[in-house]
């Protein structure tokens, strides 16, 4: 085979191979086996200087054709693997997106939002007072002097002899009174509550009440009642009934246990017990004496007031067994109520 022929089939094998290649590292392999110094045709055009002028010249013109179809060959190349590597990095808009994690509000905080919103209907305030309060508001303004044995009733957290975790929302009714006295007033107070409590289903150390307090001239026991039956039907059905049953607290006169007809209607279940009734609250008329400490004159003016638990409300409306999971943090649990 002349030197021209030669020339001639490395360039053919040359491009034959090419158009296997379609990475950029094989298309670098392909460019040091043709085209590099050491490459073949290099070493076809080392030849030349053996042959005779007049074959000498047709064998140029084949290498420096072989060399520019190579050379063009390669551009075209590695144009082609460019625009496909761009292709295949390009934002695809039409790939379904990664969803956001979406938090949402914990089931205590819905259930707080739900009671305010039933009360304010009501004409209500909601009144925020101390998580750390003095023993004095905590226990002695609301008829607890020390050493009363109703104290036993709250398994109190000292901070110190005289500053407590309040262990109710009650002592709230005292800085609500003497900040509206001698106004009258309507107002809740939410906020979280803690115990020295021997956690179980229904105790938890830290839970959050929602009192109730109206003080006013002509309050009954009635309208508490009344109150709290439209409460008890916006937030458990139209279907539900209120019960009061006599009850002691030292801060009022007379004081109740309020209980709302069961989910089952009253026909009995486990979660009540067999008896119908679920106890959501304490509550009764405001003592005269903590009347007085708020700067009221009980003479002239009455008042009811009510505490009850916010996750016990939750455990209520959804049906929950057990207190614990609440404040578990048990997303699989949470997420059911977002
Ligand atoms: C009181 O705390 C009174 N201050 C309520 C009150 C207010 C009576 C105003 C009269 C007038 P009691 O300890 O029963 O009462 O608690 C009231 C509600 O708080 C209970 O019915 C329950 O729903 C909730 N609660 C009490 N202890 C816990 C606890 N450890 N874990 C979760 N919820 C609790």
């Amino acid at each position: 085979m002349s030197l021209p022929e030669q020339i001639l089939a490395i360039q053919n094998g040359a491009l034959d191979h090419l158009s296997t290649v379609d990475t950029t590292q094989e298309l670098e392999d392909w460019r040091v086996q043709y085209l590099s110094r050491k490459g073949e045709l290099a070493a076809a055009i080392s030849r030349l200087a053996d042959l005779t002028p007049e074959e000498r010249r047709s064998a140029g013109q084949a290498a420096n054709h072989a060399k520019a179809a190579l050379h063009d060959a390669l551009s075209a190349k590695s144009a082609d693997l460019k625009a496909v590597a761009q292709r295949d990095s390009a934002l695809d808009v039409t790939l379904p997106g990664i969803a956001p994690v979406v938090g949402g509000l914990h089931l205590t905080r819905q259930t707080l939002y739900e009671i305010t919103r039933i009360f304010m209907g009501m004409g209500f305030k909601v009144f925020e007072t101390n998580e750390v309060e003095s023993d004095e508001y905590n226990f002695g303004l609301l008829n607890l002097p020390p050493d009363h044995p109703a104290r036993d009733m709250w398994d109190t957290m000292y901070v110190s002899d005289d500053v407590v975790l309040r262990t109710h929302t009650s002592p709230g009714q005292i800085r609500a009174m003497r900040h509206f006295n001698p106004e009258p007033l309507r107002v809740i107070l939410p906020g979280k509550c803690h115990r020295y409590e021997a956690v179980d289903a229904s105790h938890e150390s830290m839970f959050y009440q929602v009192e109730g307090l109206a003080v006013g001239e002509g309050i009954t026991l009635a309208s508490l009642k009344g109150v709290f039956e439209a409460f008890t039907q916006q937030m458990f059905g139209a279907d539900r009934r209120v019960r009061f049953r006599g009850s002691y607290f030292p801060f009022t006169e007379p004081s109740v246990e309020i209980d709302i007809t069961c989910n089952c209607l009253g026909a009995g279940c486990a979660v009540c017990k067999g008896t119908g009734w679920l106890e959501v609250s304490g509550g009764g008329m405001v003592h005269p004496t903590v009347l007085r400490n708020g700067g009221y004159d009980p003479d002239i003016v009455s008042g009811f007031a009510f505490g009850m638990g916010v996750e016990r409300n939750a455990m209520l409306r959804h049906g929950i067994d057990d207190i614990r999971h609440v404040y578990a943090n048990d997303l699989r649990f949470l997420k059911q109520f977002t």
